[in-house]
């Protein structure tokens, strides 16, 4: 396992995609059959992922490693977190809604464009397995509420109780000073999003979290909604994003900064657009944080992050702990 600094802004583009011209017309923006961009052998296999979440991309490259398929690998890595009950934004002992029920949503997203999701699920440990199930078992892609906990449950997952005693804590602390009104909360996010090439080049990509912390009930975010949360073009690369869903939905996010790479931009440039582009929505805006990383096809990435009440900021892999992206291995 080996770690490596990823933001050193990937700046190879490929000879393909920069004879694409950037906002071309209609029949010149994708690259042709002929100049599709190859992966780049030195770069992968290769498992990212949002956070700091180390474990997770460990286990994925651990599925990498023994010459196992990218699916398989963002599949088993954001489990990890899914089943760490340390980590209060994401599946087992994630931070309830205001209601005190703890909502979880999840996607995924192979290399043929096949993709599952679960909105606002409850009692289900693992959603990003039940996603997988929605894509391989049945002939959609999403499954929300009642009906995604009914199908996990046909499909043998056990019904369990999400809400840790320390969540419970916190919530009904949470709950005694609070106006109960829905809040965007900056601090208590860490959805992970994950993305990886396999030895044969293939990208898959998933997303799981627990929403934001006491989100009014019934409330879904970016995170489960393929084009925003999490979208992946085999042809050109993945992207996924992390923190406040509602402005990833309205941009199409992670489907915006997968087009602009197809248009030739670096995954850190497309990162950089994508953010910009939600800044520029929300100048009267202060506090919100929206991170975004890419991986392309060749096997580079990107990541960039922002809390516009500050300043534009890229995380790097040395040292900051809000790195939107510091977990990142490679060969
Ligand atoms: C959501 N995007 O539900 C998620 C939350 C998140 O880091 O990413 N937190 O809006």
């Amino acid at each position: 396992m080996k770690r490596r600094k990823f933001l050193k802004n990937s700046s190879t583009i490929t000879a393909g995609i920069l004879s694409a011209p950037i906002l071309a017309s209609c029949n010149e923006t994708a690259p042709s059959k002929t100049d599709k961009p190859e992966t780049d052998k030195e770069n992968i296999p290769i498992a990212i992922c949002t956070w700091d979440f180390g474990n997770a991309t460990a286990k994925a490259w651990e599925v990498l490693k023994e010459g196992g398929n990218s699916l398989d690998a963002v599949h088993q890595g954001v489990m990890v977190e899914e089943n760490n009950l340390d980590n209060q934004t994401v599946g087992n002992g994630g931070r309830p809604d205001r209601d005190g029920n703890v909502t979880l949503d999840a996607c995924i997203m192979d290399k043929d464009a096949n993709c599952g999701a679960v909105l606002a699920i409850e009692n289900i440990a693992n959603p990003i397995s039940v996603a997988r199930k929605v894509m391989e078992e049945t002939p959609h892609v999403m499954l929300v509420g009642k009906g995604a906990e009914q199908f996990a449950y046909e499909q043998g997952f056990k019904k369990t109780d999400l809400l840790t005693e320390k969540s419970k804590q916190e919530w009904l602390e949470w709950k005694k000073t609070s106006k109960y009104k829905p809040i965007i909360n900056i601090e208590n996010h860490d959805t992970i999003g994950m993305l990886a090439i396999d030895k044969n080049g293939d990208i898959s990509g998933a997303c799981t979290t627990s929403g934001m912390a006491y989100k009014m009930a019934g409330r879904v975010g970016d995170s489960p909604i393929i084009g925003a949360g999490l979208f992946v073009d085999n042809e050109v690369g993945g992207a996924t994003a992390t923190g406040v869903g509602e402005e990833v939905v309205r941009t199409v996010g992670s489907f915006l900064i997968v087009e602009l790479m197809r248009q030739g931009k670096s995954p850190q440039e497309a990162c950089e657009e994508g953010v910009k582009r939600i800044i520029a929505k929300n100048k009267d805006k202060q506090d919100f944080q929206i991170g975004f990383i890419a991986v392309n096809k060749k096997g580079e990435t990107g990541a960039y992050c922002i809390h516009p009440g500050f300043s534009y900021r890229t995380y790097t892999n040395d040292g900051h702990t809000n790195n939107p992206a510091n977990s990142y291995l490679k060969a």
